[in-house]
């Protein structure tokens, strides 16, 4: 398999020529596991792991290599594994804030195409979250698709009017419906997918989306929770895999996101609500916080209903928590930047052949 069929596209074969030198080549990572990685290249897939040098240089976890990574290795052991000697710069990313209370982003995959923002019709189905993962795929620059799974368990009726709420928030990109039970829509998911482009699906535990995979595989190779559960309960996913589809599409399955944190990045919003920004444009005031204040082209396009209330809603409450971790990200990294010219200067005048 060629590096391009893997993904590789001219600005990563770029970079790989210009940093994997002069004994290293590029490969991608297709699993991560706690601590433990895939990687593949033109002659297959190994477990791979970090060169030490790696993981002292790195300053947060988001420096360390994710699935869908393009990274430098060396083969060992006549070429049964491989270790990573350095990420490659991400063409696009998903991450979002780690678990507690410190800013800190966590990096979820990598250098992904389309990204697949899956919904169950039946019990998962939450337009506020959806607007959140919109925000999160665009600021990875990331093109989503929102994707409706179950369609077998709602009336066509009803399938129609998730669509209007959808629609309503001002959600312009495409919608595809499947049912992993009827096969419905399957072909169509098949048919979007292009030879050499890396596609995610990211949503809830339980909607479906490694039966989807399996049913695009014509198998079941992948383990998916036995019984039809409603969405709680555990994660049947357990670790992130980089999947090559026959028809050349590559698609990454994850766990499902308990717990979706904002990102930075008002970038994401404003193409998440540019019908809002669009509004924003005439009211009185630049500053305009459209929360009453006279004049205000927002509120009065809620009032003559052509503006969801709880789209505004989203909108206002998205922004405050992106203001705040872009604050308190930027600080950080300040802070970490110090620390790391400390350690280094420390190293430097304690031990200097302390190096690489
Ligand atoms: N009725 C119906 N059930 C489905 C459909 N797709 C999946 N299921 C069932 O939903 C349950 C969860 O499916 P999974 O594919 O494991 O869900 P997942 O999104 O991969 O979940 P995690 O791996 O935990 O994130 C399984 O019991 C599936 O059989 C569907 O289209 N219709
Ligand atoms: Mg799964
Ligand atoms: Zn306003």
């Amino acid at each position: 398999m060629e590096l391009s069929e893997l993904g590789l596209d001219p600005w990563v074969a770029g970079k790989a020529r210009e940093l994997c030198r002069p004994d290293l080549s590029a490969a991608r990572v297709t699993a991560v596991d706690r601590g433990r990685y895939r990687v593949r290249d033109q002659h297959g897939e190994v477990p791979a792991e970090l060169t030490g040098r790696l993981l002292r240089l790195a300053e947060s976890s988001e420096d360390l290599p994710c699935v869908g990574d393009w990274v430098c290795v060396r083969h060992r052991d006549a070429g049964t594994r491989a270790t990573i000697h350095s990420v490659l710069p991400r063409r696009s990313f998903l991450r979002r804030k780690a678990a507690g209370r410190d800013v800190e982003f966590q990096m979820i995959a990598a250098n992904i195409d389309v990204a697949f923002i899956v919904q169950a019709c039946h019990f998962d189905f939450n337009v506020r979250r959806l607007e959140r993962y919109l925000v999160m795929a665009r600021e990875g620059h990331i093109e989503p698709v929102v994707m409706l799974t179950k369609t077998d368990l709602v009336t066509a009726g009803e399938l129609e009017r998730l669509i209007g709420l959808i629609r309503r928030m001002g959600v312009q990109t495409d919608i595809v419906c499947v049912s992993n039970v009827t096969g419905e829509g399957v072909e169509r998911v098949r048919a979007q997918m292009a030879p050499g482009k890396t596609y995610c699906l990211l949503g809830s535990s339980g909607v479906g989306k490694t039966t989807l995979i399996n049913r695009l595989l014509g198998g079941d190779s992948l383990e998916t929770r036995e019984v039809s559960q409603t969405g709680e309960g555990r994660h049947t996913t357990t670790r992130r895999q980089l999947i090559v589809l026959q028809d050349g599409g590559l698609l990454i399955d994850m766990p499902g996101m308990r717990e979706l944190g904002m990102l930075g990045a008002g970038e994401g919003i404003g193409e998440t609500f540019a019908d809002i920004d669009a509004l924003a444009r005439s009211c009185r005031y630049p500053d305009c916080r459209h929360g009453g204040e006279p004049g205000c082209a927002v509120r009065a396009a809620i009032e003559r209903n052509e503006l969801a209330d709880e789209h505004l809603q989203n909108y206002l409450k998205l922004r405050k928590e992106s203001e705040f971790h872009e604050l308190s990200h930027a600080e950080r990294r300040r802070k970490d930047r110090a620390f790391g010219r400390f350690v280094h200067a420390h190293k430097k005048g304690k031990d200097g052949e302390e190096r690489g």
